[in-house]
């Protein structure tokens, strides 16, 4: 039998059938596998075949993990090389982010982005916790929308505690699959549960001391809605280390600096010091955002952020 990927804690994955039924599967035996070097071989979202146990009730057996259609996938530490794949085959991708309590880094957000332009999933990102920020929301969104005016992302901003701020967020999520990633605390259980309550996904409080997040989420987990909405909550994380990217390739994940990569004097430009180089031309011209041009120096010089 056939069945989609909706939990995985590492060592059993729950698996939904088409009848509705949920089951608790492990991998046995010789999994055949898109040979991609990750710590976790099935992810949520995969459709995968299994075998029923005749032995236990309501448990499974999964024998191969169907093709994905896309899939997004990050490093987990500047350490190891051990690569974690998020979940598969999506219909978009949102980066949850606040200005503070805790903070989203721009570089951070770019990493998010960078990796979903690699790997085709649609991106966006929500600045949520609006409502702390008072008088300066309006300002924040002039600058932020100019940043990403031609990143290929869709940006958006409110607060899960002003209902009225989310109907675009919620109609860019409506029927279709989408992840939510982020720092933990940054709200993404909260907001899931704002725009549809029948989630009732658990949540946490953010810690005095450091103003972050105690990581209440602790494994991904699809929500199904009764209208047929898939929302994937996942646990926060720290850092989001992009993974093998060659140092020419990178520009190409930056949407705003294609036009221009023709352009540069040499074929082999990195577009950090070299002469005639279009980039750096566009950045000093404000053609490009300074910020993103930054981001694109961290990931080249693969400065990961771990904050
Ligand atoms: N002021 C304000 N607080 C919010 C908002 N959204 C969430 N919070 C608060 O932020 C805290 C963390 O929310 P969660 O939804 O648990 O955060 P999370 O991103 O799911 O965190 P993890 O599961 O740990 O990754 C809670 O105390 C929420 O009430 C918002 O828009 N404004
Ligand atoms: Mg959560
Ligand atoms: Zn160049």
């Amino acid at each position: 039998m056939q069945g989609t990927v909706t939990k995985s804690t590492g060592s059993w994955y729950q698996v939904l059938t088409d009848d509705g039924k949920v089951w608790m599967a492990r991998t046995r035996g010789k999994l055949r596998l898109n040979d991609l070097d990750t710590s976790n071989p099935v992810a949520v979202g995969d459709r995968v075949e299994m075998q029923a146990d005749a032995n236990y009730p309501d448990t499974a057996s999964i024998s191969k993990v169907e093709n994905r259609n896309n899939y997004l996938i990050r490093r987990s530490n500047k350490l190891s090389s051990r690569r974690q794949i998020l979940a598969t085959n999506l219909d978009g991708a949102a980066l949850i982010a606040s200005l503070f309590a805790p903070r989203t880094s721009l570089g951070f957000i770019d990493r998010f982005i960078l990796t979903c332009e690699a790997y085709h999933v649609p991106a966006a990102v929500f600045f949520n916790k609006m409502d702390l920020l008072g008088d300066n929301a309006a300002g924040f969104l002039a600058d932020i929308q100019h940043i990403y005016r031609n990143a290929n992302v869709t940006v958006m901003m409110g607060s899960a505690k002003q209902p009225e701020t989310l109907d675009p967020f919620a109609s860019m999520l409506k029927g279709k699959r989408w992840l939510l990633a982020g720092h933990s605390g940054v709200g993404k259980s909260t907001l899931l549960n704002a725009v549809f309550p029948e989630a009732n996904a658990r949540v946490g409080k953010i810690s005095n001391h450091h103003e972050k997040g105690k990581h209440t989420t602790t494994f991904a987990e699809m929500f199904t809605l009764s209208d047929g909405t898939q929302i994937i909550d996942t646990p926060g994380i720290r850092d989001f280390g992009v993974v093998d990217f060659e140092p020419q390739e990178i520009s190409q994940y930056f949407p705003e600096m294609r036009p221009y990569l023709n352009t540069c004097k040499f074929n082999d430009c990195q577009h950090t010091h070299e002469p005639e180089c279009a980039v750096l031309a566009a950045v000093k011209s404000g053609e490009i955002a300074e910020e993103r041009y930054l981001s694109y120096l961290g990931i080249l010089n693969n400065e990961d952020i771990f904050e």
